[in-house]
C-alpha cells in the first residue's frame, strides 16, 4: 500500500497572494448565491459550520480545527491529481486530498485540473456529514480492492456519477450535492434547471457500466434517494457486481436504459459548456 504521507506538502497558506485570495473570494460569492436555492441543506450548512467562504482561502490547519471533531476528517494538501492507489488510500484514512494552488484569474470559469477552490468549495462542506464520511472512506476502501481486481474504471464512474455530480430527492425538490456541479457557476445552473439532461434514479450497478463526459455538462445525472442516502459499499456485493458485469456492454453517457426510473428525460439540445 502506498504511502500517503508522500504525496502531502505542506500548504504554506502565507504564501497566497492578495490576487490569490481575491480570486477565491469573486467565486466563493457567486457560488454562494447560486447554491442558497439550489445546493443540499447539508452542503449549505457544511459551508457555514466550516465558514468557508467569503474571507479568502481556506487555512487547512484552521478548517481541520473545526472539520476533525466533526467526522474525524481531515484536508490535507497535495501537488494536484495524485496517482490512483495513494488516493484511495488518503480516502481510506479520512484524509482529503485537495490542491494547493488557486486558478489565475483568466482561468476564472474553466480549469482543466481541480484546484482548491474545486477541491475545498465543493466537496468538503459535505465531509461534516456523517453519511457522506463514511461513503467517502468506503469507496478509498473500494478502490484499493477494485484495483486488485482491474475494476477501476468502474470505481472511477462510481466516484464521478456520486460525489462529483450527484443530484439528491429533498423536501424541496431536486437539489445539488455533487462537488463538480457546486464548484461550476455554469454546472449548478445547467444541473437543475435545463432541459437538455438526463436525470436518473441512482442504481449503483448501472452507474458503475455508465461511461462519462469530462469536456462538457453532463448528458445525464443520477438522483441520491435523498442527501444521505449515498450508496453502501459491501465488499462482497461489488465483487459480484464486476464479475456479473464483466460480461455487459457499457452505457453511453445519455443513454436511457428499460429499468431507469426517470425523473426528467433530456432533450439532448446542450448548449456549449462553458
Ligand atoms: N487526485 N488530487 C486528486 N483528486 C482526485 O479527485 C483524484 C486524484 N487522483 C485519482 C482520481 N481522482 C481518480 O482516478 C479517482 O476518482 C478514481
Ligand atoms: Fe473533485
Amino acid at each position: 500500500m502506498p504511502d500517503v504521507q508522500d504525496h502531502i506538502i505542506p500548504q504554506a497558506h502565507q504564501t497566497y497572494t492578495a490576487e490569490d485570495h481575491d480570486v477565491w473570494r469573486r467565486l466563493a460569492a457567486r457560488q454562494r448565491d447560486l447554491l442558497q436555492s439550489r445546493a443540499s441543506r447539508g452542503f449549505l450548512a457544511g459551508l457555514d459550520r466550516l465558514d468557508i467562504g467569503m474571507t479568502g482561502i481556506p487555512d487547512f490547519a484552521m478548517l481541520n480545527r473545526a472539520l476533525v471533531p466533526l467526522t474525524g476528517w481531515e484536508v490535507v494538501a497535495v501537488p494536484g491529481l495524485v496517482p490512483d492507489l495513494a488516493f484511495f488510500s488518503l480516502l481510506a484514512e479520512r484524509k482529503f486530498p485537495a490542491g494547493r494552488f488557486i486558478r489565475r484569474p483568466d482561468q476564472f470559469d474553466y480549469i482543466e485540473e481541480p484546484d482548491i477552490f474545486h477541491d475545498v468549495f465543493g466537496h468538503v462542506p459535505l465531509l461534516t456529514k456523517p453519511a457522506y464520511a463514511d461513503y467517502l472512506e468506503a469507496y478509498g476502501k473500494a478502490g484499493l480492492v477494485a484495483a486488485g481486481l482491474g475494476s477501476l474504471d468502474r470505481l472511477a464512474r462510481l466516484y464521478w456519477y456520486s460525489v462529483e455530480f450527484a443530484l439528491a430527492k429533498t423536501p424541496e425538490g431536486l437539489r445539488i450535492v455533487g462537488a463538480g456541479i457546486a464548484s461550476s457557476p455554469g454546472e449548478t445552473v445547467y444541473a437543475l434547471e435545463s432541459d437538455a439532461p438526463n436525470r436518473i434514479g441512482f442504481d449503483l450497478g448501472r452507474v458503475m457500466r455508465t461511461r462519462y463526459r469530462i469536456d462538457d455538462y453532463q448528458e445525464t445525472y443520477f438522483v441520491l434517494d435523498s442527501e444521505d442516502s449515498w450508496p453502501s459499499l459491501d465488499m462482497a456485493a461489488l465483487t459480484a457486481l464486476w464479475r456479473d458485469q464483466a460480461a455487459m456492454e457499457d452505457i453511453g453517457p445519455g443513454d436511457i436504459m428499460a429499468n431507469d426510473i426517470i425523473f426528467t428525460r433530456g432533450t439532448k439540445r446542450r448548449p456549449h459548456a462553458a
